[in-house]
Order: C-alpha cells, then sequence, then structure tokens
C-alpha cells in the first residue's frame, strides 16, 4: 500500500511540476481570505485518488480538494487522508516549500504515510511500527536535549484572532530557542522534524490533510506528536506540537496555555 501511495504522490508531482513552470496560467480561487485553491491542486488531487482506487476500489478516501467519499467513518476499515498540495499559497507564488501528503488510516490509526516534496525530489514514507524514511534512508528526529538548544518552526491560519494568538506564542517560544521558521507547510515542518532537520513544530487550526501524514513521520522517526495540553488527538482538534520526547516536554509546557 505504501508503493501504492508513493507511485500516487509521484503522479501528483508530475502535474504540479509541469505547472510550475508556468505559474501565469494556473487558475486561483478563493475558498476563505487568504485560503486557496488552483486547478492543480484539484487535478493532482484527481490523479493521487485513480492511482489509490485502481489498485483499491473498495478504499474510502477524504481529500482536501473533493471531500469525503466511500465508506468514510471514523472506524473504516482503509481510509486514504490526501493533501494534493499542502502549501497552495507558496505554490501559486513560486515559493519552493510545498508538498503532496498521503496518508492511510486503518480503523482510526493512521498505518501508511507518503510526504513527497518535488521541488527537493524528497520523498518522506512511514510505516506504523517500521519506521521513517527520507528517499530510502532512515531518518530519526534529533532530539537536543533542551528548547535553548532548538530551531522550531510555526504557522498560524490566516484570520486575525489566530494572528494574535500566534503573535503570543511566537513571543513565549522565541526567546527560549535558537528561533523560529514559518514556511507555510504544515507537512513540510513536519517531515522536516522527523529528518532532524528542525526541532520542533507548533501550530493550531490545522485538518487532518495537512498532518496525518506527518505526524506518522514523526513518530516513527522517535519522536512526539500532541494536543498543545500533550493529549494525543490532535487529529480530530487540529491543533499540533511535534518534537523530540525532551523538547515535546518544554513546548507543552509552554504552550498549554494556548490549548
Ligand atoms: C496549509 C498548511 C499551512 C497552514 C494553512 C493551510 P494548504 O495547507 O499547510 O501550514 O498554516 O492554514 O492549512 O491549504 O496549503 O493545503
Amino acid at each position: 500500500m505504501l508503493n501504492t501511495a508513493v507511485k500516487a504522490a509521484r503522479r501528483a508531482a508530475t502535474v504540479i511540476n509541469r505547472a510550475s513552470f508556468d505559474l501565469d496560467r494556473v487558475t486561483v480561487s478563493e475558498k476563505e481570505h487568504n485560503n486557496f485553491v488552483t486547478d492543480i491542486d484539484k487535478a493532482a488531487e484527481q490523479a493521487i485518488v485513480e492511482t489509490l482506487l485502481k489498485a483499491y476500489p473498495d478504499h474510502a478516501i477524504l481529500g482536501e480538494e473533493s471531500g469525503p467519499s466511500g465508506n468514510l467513518n471514523d472506524d473504516s476499515e482503509f481510509a486514504w487522508i490526501i493533501d494534493p498540495i499542502d502549501g497552495t499559497t507558496n505554490f501559486i507564488h513560486g515559493y519552493p516549500n510545498y508538498c503532496i501528503s498521503i496518508a492511510l488510516q486503518q480503523k482510526g490509526v493512521i498505518t501508511q504515510g507518503v510526504i513527497y516534496d518535488p521541488v527537493r525530489n524528497d520523498l518522506f514514507t512511514a510505516t506504523k511500527g517500521a519506521g521513517a524514511y527520507l528517499n530510502d534512508k532512515r531518518i530519526r528526529v534529533r532530539n537536543p536535549d533542551r528548547l535553548a538548544k532548538s530551531l522550531i518552526s510555526a504557522n498560524h491560519a490566516s484570520n486575525p484572532r489566530a494572528l494574535a494568538e500566534f503573535l503570543k506564542m511566537y513571543e513565549t517560544v522565541h526567546p527560549r530557542c535558537h528561533g523560529i521558521r514559518a514556511s507555510g507547510s504544515a507537512a513540510l515542518e513536519l517531515a522536516n522534524v522527523a529528518a532532524g532537520r528542525s526541532d520542533g513544530y507548533f501550530e493550531k487550526g490545522l485538518k487532518v490533510w495537512d498532518i496525518a501524514a506527518g505526524s506518522l513521520l514523526v513518530t516513527e522517526a522517535g519522536g512526539i506528536v500532541g494536543e498543545f495540553n500533550g493529549e494525543s488527538a490532535y487529529l480530530h482538534k487540529g491543533d499540533i506540537i511535534a518534537a523530540g520526547p525532551k523538547v515535546f516536554a518544554q513546548m507543552v509546557t509552554l504552550l498549554a496555555p494556548f490549548a
């Protein structure tokens, strides 16, 4: 199933890469203020869904752009959770930080995750219980012993309330770490934590397709993923902290007041 998801991600990448050379021809619409969708998101999602359903016609699908289909519920035996372009705002501006995210959920548990960065040709994969990989090489979180030695990433939704709260969280965390980066793709932020390229990540108000595959990458790379109060219903809540175990504990202490 992981191989099929990789095949689907690569097909989507072909659609996205072709469009990336001629962004003026991409059709952009606004779902809500500063929340964009393009014809390329839709075409990429279609390529993914076609590939998955060809191999597994009975599986349920939850796509960011096409919504739910098949027998989708919390207890579905096989449900694919798809974000065809995580970081659409980056994509439409030609800012090279976006990816394809595909996860398989089995009876409420994420068991396979694929994140493909078509700009860097980085393929992140994880299978529950079998580790996380970047281009077939095992990856692990970096797990520094203190937040004070860490590079953190964080993003926020585009509404005034989320921004005001984010600024307070930023003021809380920034003086206590090496710095905070905001690159506009939740899935890639999680993949970077898994690969030890950053040491922690936090964001509120995400959707399940932003974080399903990335959260499995982090846990399979030895990290912890949780809500702001440290609990584990982050896929439903959409508020997420991800880091190595020591930094995770310190981030929860600092960010629990924002839970
Ligand atoms: C985006 C995320 C980003 C977050 C945005 C949005 P999209 O996903 O990856 O980090 O801040 O709210 O959800 O819409 O580009 O797939």
